[in-house]
């Protein structure tokens, strides 16, 4: 599946909402929506089976945004692809009684699961795999969605997520596949002052299945490493994506873009770094229409009759 220049446009429209939605509220995390917009786009434009006309679809597959600092690339996402998420909600970013607080809750439609406490993406899956050991029959799959988690070195730190990795390993649960945003900084400095694991070996170790992609702008590659992904059985998948921490603005690859919202001047600086140049919450009507043929094919996977239970 080749890639063209709308889909890079449509990225970098999802990492101008997001650095435009931080500038606005004068706060927010800026630096991992700059290098996650690539995986997010290619997950939900490739990967992810969902319907946003029927968001509680029951058998949907799940995405678990597990470092929730980076709420506002997956509200850019999400009003793009034609949630109950207007430019308004976008614009009431991290206000009070806002459907687009600081940290993603459930009660926003598209948003599957509460998130914030790093660490904490990894224990979906176990509930899906259950409840398809209850109710699929041989003639009857009821129950077959994955689970697809974004996970980044700040979770990977975390003691919970060396517990749940070791569980799920030694569940060999395949509906689980992991993107492990690889930026090599941290909130207080680059990553390597705390976190020297080597990530392929700990997860091999727990059972799981190992990727590589070096490049986190490489959409084939990371498109790719999706689609083996996908393939395996008996085990979970991590997929280690390389990305360069606060991508296209004037603070990249250092820890200070983790959390400190750009200035506006900054904000134009790094569009006109990515080649965007648009004004703040503009969406180009090239990514709308892209974003509308994405929904067209999701809208095809219809929740399925469930006859006999
Ligand atoms: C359990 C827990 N401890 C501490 C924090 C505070 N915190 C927020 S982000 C972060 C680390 C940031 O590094 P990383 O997760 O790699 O994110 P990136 O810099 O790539 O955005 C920390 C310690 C938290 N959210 N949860």
């Amino acid at each position: 599946m080749s890639f063209d220049k709308v889909d890079l446009k449509a990225i970098n429209t999802i990492r101008a909402l997001s650095i435009d939605m931080i500038t606005n509220a004068q706060s927010g995390h800026p630096g991992f929506p700059l290098d996650a917009a690539p995986m997010l786009y290619i997950l939900y434009k490739n990967h992810l089976k969902i319907n946003p006309k029927k968001p509680s679809w029951f058998n949907r597959d799940r995405f678990v945004l597990s470092p929730g600092h980076g709420s506002s690339m997956l509200y850019a996402l999400l009003h793009l692809m034609g949630y109950q998420l207007s430019l308004e909600d976008l614009k009431a970013f991290r206000k009070l009684g806002s459907k687009t607080p600081g940290h993603p809750e459930i009660t926003v439609d598209g948003v599957d699961a509460a998130t914030g406490p790093l660490g904490q993406g990894l224990g979906m899956a176990m509930a899906a795999k259950r409840l398809s050991t209850i109710y699929n029959q041989k003639d009857l799959e009821v129950i077959d969605n994955k689970v697809f988690a974004m996970v980044s070195d700040g979770d990977l730190m975390e003691g919970i997520s060396h517990e749940s990795a070791s569980l799920v390993g030694h569940l060999k649960l395949d509906n689980l596949i992991v993107l492990y945003d690889s930026n090599d900084v941290t909130l207080d400095a680059d990553a390597d002052k705390t976190l020297n694991d080597d990530v392929k070996k700990r997860f091999e170790a727990y059972g799981w299945n190992y990727l590589k992609v070096s490049d986190g702008n490489d959409l084939e590659e990371i498109d790719g490493a999706l689609n083996t992904a996908k393939h395996f059985v008996n085990a979970p998948t991590i997929i280690e994506v390389k990305t360069i921490l606060g991508y296209g603005s004037p603070y990249v690859g250092r820890n200070i873009i983790h959390g400190n919202p750009l200035t506006k001047e900054e904000c134009e600086i790094t569009k006109h770094k990515l080649g965007y140049n648009y004004n703040p919450f503009d969406v180009p009507e090239d990514v709308q229409s892209r974003f509308e043929s994405i929904n067209k094919k999701q809208e095809k996977n219809v929740p399925r009759m469930v006859t006999k239970f």
